[in-house]
């Protein structure tokens, strides 16, 4: 609860700082995702001003009492996964098809092993500082798997097929301490699928 009051409180002093300190009343007033938060105060709480529900969790930016944490819950149960997480990538990114590098982000390989489609594949990740106490969580329905199928799935600023939008506020983007990723994958009736990733010391670069 501590914790919850704080981020309200945050939200709080956020919204009257932009209130305060900017010179023009309508452009502080702007909110794009209309979250009730505006574009200028949501980097002060680190949440994303073009998504009302920055982790994913189903509760908008200024209702969330801890809106970059989407409070994942291992799950139990359920038969082994046909689902495999083949590769990670947190830095050094590649563009194959432009054949160059890539801005840093998160792109997770799946393959479905399975002779059957695996729909509403639940996707979470936790992104902890190894330097700081600061931890973030996100969670993504990134639809189906087809039977027997690899799918790449990329967390950026992209929008088109297998691309789902990140926080650029968040610690990943915004701090550069070493950083320990948890990814977890879930589908309904199925056993978790778990792999961490760590990414060495330093910000998140942009492509060459
Ligand atoms: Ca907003
Ligand atoms: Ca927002
Ligand atoms: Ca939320």
């Amino acid at each position: 609860m501590k914790q919850s009051k704080t981020t309200l409180s945050l939200i709080s002093a956020a919204l009257t700082l932009a209130l305060v300190v900017s010179p023009s009343h309508a452009s502080s007033q702007k909110d794009s995702d209309s979250d009730g938060i505006p574009d200028s105060s949501e980097s002060l709480i680190h949440t994303d001003p073009l998504n009302a529900d920055t982790d994913g969790d189903g509760v908008n930016d200024l209702k969330d009492a801890k809106p970059v944490n989407a409070n994942y819950v291992t799950k139990s149960g359920g038969k082994p996964s046909p689902v495999s997480i083949k590769d990670v990538l947190v830095e050094d990114n590649y563009d194959y098809i432009k054949r160059k590098d890539a801005p840093d982000h998160l792109e997770i390989v799946l393959n479905n092993t399975g002779n059957e489609a695996i729909n509403n594949v639940v996707v979470s990740y936790q992104i902890k500082s190894l330097d700081t106490d600061a931890q973030e969580s996100y969670s993504y329905n990134i639809g189906n798997l087809k039977a027997s199928s690899t799918a790449t799935i990329h967390f950026d600023d992209i929008t088109g097929g297998g691309h789902f939008r990140a926080n650029p506020n968040s610690i990943y983007k915004t701090d550069q301490s070493a950083k320990l990723f948890t990814i977890h994958v879930d589908a309904d009736g199925y056993q978790t699928v778990s792999t961490t990733k760590k990414k060495d010391k330093g910000g998140a670069e942009q492509a060459d």
